[in-house]
């Protein structure tokens, strides 16, 4: 891996929007680039930061809906080919910038970067999640037909015998130690028990009122960058509270300001060991005056530019 400052990405596209009952998360990977996404990465070249557009690994737009979770065949034979493409990126030496798509994505984006720290590092060698949304996506696998975007965390545990857990290849790809959870608004039940029987680091968007956002994010890349051999930061994209960033499926107010996401991906970009970072859940169907695909395409530049000063 080679330092934050010299760092290679890779953009990929991952339009799969079949894991949420809201379609239109498709569209995301091409408005953000109409939005001028590359383009103004491209340009932190001359900082010494190369960024490479790898293009999109297209997804199906058909699925099975009566199955439990909906689509999981149509998202199982999806990661057959968005897996090796990913890992093709990570054999590069390169960091995945993944766009989405919905948040079921993140199995199979979690589960490559888990592979790539075993592949690197060893088989005791821990893969860290910083995970920013309003839902922990913590929902339990139920025989109803349920949404895969609600339970990609539940299966990257390894909770549950299905394939989903295996998508590394071993089971499970994630320690719920190395996990930390940040802008929590919508949690259901059993979404909460599961946090705290697996000792969930979690802050809601209350904490952050309590411990303030700065102690929080210190906190948890200290964990990110001394505790794990490398970590994955995904952000959905509604963890940003609505008035700046509406086009998402389930809006929930009091989310996290453009300064506090900047903060979180400021501090990711700058960590030695990121393995690969992601924005889902952006609905351009619902972005009327395209201020939520501008406000990911700030925010990812602005990131990545690194400090101000
Ligand atoms: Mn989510």
């Amino acid at each position: 891996m080679t330092g934050a400052n010299t760092r290679a990405y890779e953009i990929i596209g991952a339009p799969f929007d079949l894991g949420s009952q809201t379609r239109g998360a498709s569209a995301a990977p091409a408005v953000l680039r109409e939005h001028g996404l590359v383009r103004r990465l491209e340009r932190l070249k001359r900082r010494g930061i190369e960024v490479v557009d790898g293009g999109d690994v297209d997804a199906p737009t058909e699925g099975d809906d009566t199955t439990a979770p909906r689509n999981v065949d149509a998202f199982l034979s999806y990661c057959e080919r968005l897996l090796p493409r990913l890992g093709a990126i990570y054999a590069a030496d390169r960091v995945p910038i993944v766009l989405g798509g919905d948040h079921a994505i993140t199995m199979a984006t979690v589960s490559s970067a888990a592979r790539h720290i075993r592949e690197t590092h060893g088989p005791e060698a821990p893969l860290g999640l910083v995970y920013v949304d309003a839902h922990p996506d913590l929902e339990s696998p139920k025989p109803k037909p349920s949404d895969l975007h609600g339970m990609s965390v539940t299966y990257l545990l390894g909770r549950d015998a299905s394939e989903l857990t295996r998508l590394a290849g071993f089971a499970p790809a994630l320690d719920p130690a190395n996990v930390v959870m940040i802008g929590l608004r919508d949690v259901m039940d059993e979404e909460r028990a599961v946090i705290e029987d697996r000792d969930i680091a979690a802050y809601s968007a209350s904490d952050i009122e309590r411990l303030g956002f700065s102690t929080i994010c210190e906190k948890t890349f200290e964990h990110m960058v001394e505790r794990t051999a490398g970590f994955f930061l995904s952000f959905d994209v509604d963890a940003c509270d609505p008035t700046i960033a509406p086009a998402v499926e389930y809006p929930e107010p009091g989310g996290l300001t453009f300064r506090e996401l900047r903060l979180i991906m400021e501090h990711a970009a700058r960590a030695p060991n990121l393995v690969g970072l992601e924005a889902v859940e952006l609905i351009p169907p619902r972005d009327q005056d395209a201020r939520t695909s501008k406000l990911v395409v700030e925010l990812l530049w602005s990131a990545l530019r690194g400090p101000v000063l």
